[in-house]
């Protein structure tokens, strides 16, 4: 062919690849949010005469050149050309200001920024318009960069800006329950990114990126490995690997922390005891703590699992919560460093699983170090579906409290399931403990369980990655609306065209109702298979611990189902603050979400829908499968709108969802039915399979555990 053609041919498809939203570059999900696709006009125009040039009033610092070089990357991406630092201030610049060091006219009130909130707003300054981004840190001048570009990818009007953002909650750490041999306890992302084998020599560029992401959403800790801890994390070998990646994260203010093993000092120190009252055992702590802080001076804390779940700690030599975190919390106080010590206990002996943290907790109010900060679960038991919020929030007045959220989704259907969780997030933060406080409000701290891996798109799914982001995102500012976090999400991912970024928005909010109606409605919970927690199991009645059965916790029978803690019951909703404890005591007053966690109801009990409590149960369940169907449906028609890659790839896994769905449906349904003896309300699809068939299915080699 004539080379004319042939270049103009080629011309033709570049031309037509480039007008194509981004499509040409590969979308594995790799990048994130932080895509930095090329914007059209008229915000492409806007984004070049807003972003001319870089000025720095900030003296040179790791993460100032962070920043910068953040915000050359995205404006390359999103204009095409990356600003230039220069010296001085002229129309378009991104100024990037710290207190004594900016300009004169730049007025801000940098107290009440403190260490990491900033400013973002467009102003004239000697007669030139320019953005000032401004804070009392450099780690400030760090958010407020990835706020500026988080504007521009959403469309904001970048010549109007007048933001000023501030956290609530001064530590936002992922906690990685990841192990030593790269396996992550509860992961569905592929292995664990920490190469402990060829750390610290060799450092994964995928490090950078994890610190990126995660400083681009105020994220300022991570915990590295598991809860359920080997005490080789804290050998010096393992110690300089988790040093190597401090080293990395630093610039992006994400420091790093570790779960400490309580039993250390006997297996790693020969001691014969790890009695926290020994003082053997408490200058073996001591001497760990410094090294540590050679290695690592800005190290966060330990995180730490205690008599839970088998794992090592003080009640082993008759000692409390309380005496084993003071302990550590000594050894870290004089370098600053932090104790998270997780509420997360439960004996086999005890009445209502639901009941023991507080029972356990609440007394030891006022006795902690004031480094030690008591870590809750969001719910009594276990990351369900739907749980009330726990009712230790609001209860511990002298306790700095961490509320513990998890974003791997270890009940809700894994990474294969489309399950937005910020509305979940949302439902406990701002949860009113009427103890004068939101539950927010009375944390110190949030840590989420990470959803993060090896997998190309770091999350096992398109969809779980908006998990990590609304985690992210809440925590920096829970008074935030999980929709609104959503769309900044989606705009930034899949789409800015309001049309189609909304419709993605309401379908990721109406998922998280769709999995408590096909997996637990009603306020049911714990009713997934032993083990792995995937599936339904609603029939097993037969492990080791009673409380660790689904029969446990539905309580059904010939006459109803449901646990019943009020009043009659274990009592539980008594730990609830007053009013709260007079509502939700009373089936009456108690919301349909909520019913069967705190009642045992007769099945022809009489619900606020008109329909008996039996017909409720089957239509929930019902519900949730018509709405995975939807969701299906609503996301075949954005094809247009989204890359192929990603739309297939999130076809394929809402076909599964579907499927999923009525797996749930049938089964707990040809469970029920089996229990209750009741006919099928009339109309009612029966289930595909016989209750048998549901329960031989077997899943030995399920992920995650
Ligand atoms: C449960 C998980 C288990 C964790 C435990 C915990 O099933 O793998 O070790 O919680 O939080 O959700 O300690």
């Amino acid at each position: 062919m004539n080379t004319f053609f042939a270049r103009l041919g080629g011309l033709l498809l570049a031309t037509a690849l480039a007008l194509l939203p981004g499509w040409a570059a590969a979308e594995d999900g790799y990048e994130l949010w932080l895509r930095y696709r090329p914007l059209a006009a008229p915000a492409l125009a806007q984004l070049q005469t807003q972003a001319r040039r870089i000025v720095l009033a900030a003296p040179d610092s790791p993460t100032l050149r962070a920043a910068v070089a953040e915000l050359q990357r995205g404006v390359a991406g999103m204009a095409g050309r990356a600003p230039a630092l220069r010296g001085s201030v002229a129309p378009g610049a991104l100024l990037l200001a710290l207190p004594g060091r900016a300009p004169a006219g730049v007025s801000v009130d940098w107290a009440a920024l403190g260490p990491e909130g900033y400013v973002l707003r467009s102003l004239v300054l000697q007669g030139r318009r320019v953005t000032l981004i401004a804070a009392s840190t450099d780690r400030g001048l760090l958010y407020g960069s990835f706020a500026w570009l988080r504007a521009a990818q959403t469309g904001a009007d970048l010549s109007r800006l007048n933001e000023r953002s501030v956290p609530k909650v001064g530590l936002r750490l992922l906690n990685h329950w990841d192990n030593l041999d790269r396996h992550v306890e509860r992961g569905y992302a592929g292995a664990s990114l920490w190469d402990w084998w060829r750390l610290p020599d060799i450092v994964d560029a995928r490090y950078t990126d994890y610190a990126r992401a995660n400083a681009s959403l105020g994220i300022n800790g991570a915990v590295l490995n598991n809860v359920n801890a080997k005490a080789d994390s804290l050998t010096a070998p393992y110690l300089a690997k988790a040093a190597a990646l401090a080293d990395v994260f630093r610039p992006w203010g994400v420091k790093v922390w570790l779960s400490a093993r309580f039993s250390a000092p006997r297996e790693l120190g020969g001691l014969k005891t790890s009695d926290p009252l020994d003082p053997a055992v408490r200058a073996w702590w001591q001497a760990k703590a410094a090294e540590i802080y050679r290695l690592i001076p800005d190290f966060g804390g330990f995180l730490v699992k205690a008599n839970s779940e088998g794992q090592p700690g003080p009640q082993d030599y008759g000692r409390s919560h309380a005496d084993g975190a003071n302990m550590l919390a000594e050894a870290l106080s004089a370098h600053g460093g932090v104790v998270m010590w997780r509420a997360f206990v439960y004996a086999p002996e005890a009445k209502d699983r639901a009941a023991q943290a507080f029972d356990d907790f609440k007394p030891l109010d006022g006795q902690f170090a004031p480094n030690v900060i008591v870590q809750v679960k969001n719910g009594p038991i276990d990351f369900q579906p739907r749980e009330p919020f726990h009712p230790l929030f609001g209860a511990m007045p002298k306790t700095p409290l961490a509320l513990e959220l998890q974003i791997t989704k270890e009940y809700l259907g894994f990474s294969t399931h489309l399950v937005h969780l910020g509305p979940l997030f949302e439902e406990v933060l701002k949860a009113d403990t009427h103890h004068g406080t939101t539950v927010a409000g009375a944390v110190k701290a949030i840590a989420g369980v990470a959803n993060i891996g090896t997998d190309r798109n770091w999350s096992g799914s398109q969809f779980d990655q908006a998990n990590w982001y609304a985690f992210g995102r809440q925590a920096w500012d829970p008074d935030l609306a999980a929709a609104d976090v959503a769309r900044e999400w989606v705009a930034q991912t899949f789409t800015a065209r309001p049309a189609a970024r909304d419709a993605i928005v309401a379908l990721m909010a109406d998922s998280r109702e769709a999995v408590v109606d096909y997996m637990t409605p009603l306020g049911l919970h714990h009713l997934m298979g032993t083990g792995h927690h995937y599936g339904p199991a609603p029939w097993v009645d037969n492990l080791e611990r009673a409380d660790w059965n689904p029969t446990y916790f539905h309580r059904a029978s010939r006459s109803g189902i449901g646990f019943d803690r009020s009043a009659r019951g274990s009592k539980a909703v008594a730990q609830y603050a007053p009013a709260l404890a007079r509502s939700w005591g009373d089936p009456r007053t108690t919301p349909p979400e909520l019913l069967l966690w705190f009642h045992h109801l007769p099945w022809d009990h009489a619900m606020p829908s008109g329909r008996t409590l039996w017909a409720e149960l089957v239509a929930r369940y019902d519900r949730g499968v018509a709405t995975v169907d939807s969701m299906a449906r609503r996301w075949a028609a954005l094809k247009p709108d989204i890359d192929p890659q990603r739309h297939a790839e999130v076809t394929a896994y809402l076909t599964v969802q579907a499927r999923e769905a009525r797996w749930w449906r049938d089964a707990c349904i040809a469970y029920f039915q089996s229990v209750s003896g009741l006919p099928l309300p009339a109309g009612t699809r029966p289930p595909e399979r016989s209750l048998a068939d549901y329960q031989a299915l077997q899943f030995p080699h399920a992920p995650g555990r």
